[in-house]
């Protein structure tokens, strides 16, 4: 074990006091820094970068050197996940991930399996590889998406506003559902725990779509399986879930055994604070087109944010990943300012 010199984010998490806020960025590696770019554009695409392991390992340090944040997320994708259970995807430049082959009817389940973790082994490569390079500068934080956001896509075969297909399967063969969103339940499990055991200091499970489905829906096909997976988890690394969109939720994500809220920028801080209740530390969430604004204003905005949430059972970050045509000197602007601020003594 390396001992980490900034452990902010992991006390954080915990709630324990900080003598600062800690922060990161939702899609920092890659994306924004032409560090990134440089290296992605020497290779065949996004999947050979995911990959190799040491290219992923470089790239996941980029933001720590450049952008100073008080945390490094392993270079990955959610999309490992259904490619481990036999739907491989490519990445097609500009556009996103495509899966050519889906999973629509019971036929169709004849096309994949329970992962094992094994198929993930270059991940766990690089996040071995990352921690001994990081040598306890700050926490690296492991990911997966949550299951009902990892079954739209195995649906719908690649990104879409509606997720009509995936939501259709909801009501026309909940059978169906249940049994893939238990499939990938039971993959992601066993990838989080290798995660953990390469090294893995925090996990944070994306329900990117959550926010689509009413309620009583995320109620049936979300949360249980998010319940599973934090079960299975144990905290044995705090766990952050981040369920975009699904505010309506807040109440029960803080009954499940996890450490951390994810928060859009959505709904008012006070009202997310009520909801989670004091023993849930919530992370986020700024809206990623502040910074557009002027520095003057990013720094405004910031310092108010973080006035809302007071100074402990916070991790300060956008409330949604930094959108790719951001200026990292905006961005440095942003972890400037949390790193800066003093709460004020009540
Ligand atoms: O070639 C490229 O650079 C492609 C862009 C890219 C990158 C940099 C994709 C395609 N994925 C990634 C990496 C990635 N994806 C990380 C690594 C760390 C980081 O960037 O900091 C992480 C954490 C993700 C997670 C991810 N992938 C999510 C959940 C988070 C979120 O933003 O909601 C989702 C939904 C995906 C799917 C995905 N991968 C890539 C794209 C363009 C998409 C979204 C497709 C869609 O809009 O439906």
């Amino acid at each position: 074990m390396i001992d980490l010199k900034n452990d902010l984010l992991l006390r954080a998490a915990k709630g324990e006091d900080v003598e600062r806020t800690p922060v990161w960025l939702m899609r920092q590696a890659g994306r924004i820094l032409p560090e990134y770019r440089a290296v992605r554009n020497s290779l065949s695409g996004f999947k050979e970068l995911v990959e190799t392991p040491h290219l992923a390992a470089e790239v996941t340090i980029q933001p720590v050197d450049i952008l100073d944040v008080d945390a490094a997320i392993i270079f990955s994708d959610i999309l490992v996940i259904p490619e481990a259970m036999g739907l491989t995807y490519e990445m097609i430049e500009k556009k996103g991930p495509y899966f050519p082959s889906t999973i629509e009817s019971e036929a169709d389940f004849s096309k994949i399996r329970v992962a094992t973790g094994d198929e993930l082994q270059y991940v766990y490569d690089a996040i071995e590889l990352t921690i001994k390079e990081l040598d306890g500068r700050v926490p690296l934080i492991g990911f997966a998406g949550a299951p009902f956001t990892i079954l739209c896509y195995m649906v719908e075969g690649q990104g879409s506003k509606t997720f009509s297909k995936a939501r259709k399967m909801l009501w026309a063969r909940p059978d169906l559902a249940h049994r893939l969103l238990d499939m990938i339940t039971e993959s992601t499990i066993a990838y989080l725990k290798r995660q953990i055991d390469a090294g893995a200091q925090l996990l944070q499970i994306f329900d990117s779509w959550a926010g689509i489905l009413s309620a009583e829906q995320y109620r049936v096909f979300g949360i249980p399986y998010l319940e599973r997976i934090c079960r299975a988890i144990d905290l044995k690394v705090p766990v952050t879930l981040f369920a975009k969109g699904a505010h309506f939720s807040i109440r029960d994500l803080a009954l499940l055994e996890c450490n951390t809220i994810g928060l859009d920028w959505n709904m008012p801080i006070n009202l997310a604070r009520q909801m989670a209740g004091p023993q849930r530390t919530l992370q986020g969430n700024l809206d990623p087109t502040t910074l557009y604004a002027s520095g003057k204003d990013i720094v405004k905005q910031t310092e108010k944010m973080l006035a809302e949430f007071g100074p402990n059972r916070h991790i300060a970050n956008l409330g949604h990943g930094v959108y790719p045509d951001t200026n990292p000197e905006m961005v440095k602007i942003f972890v400037e300012t949390v790193k800066a601020y003093k709460h004020e003594k009540k």
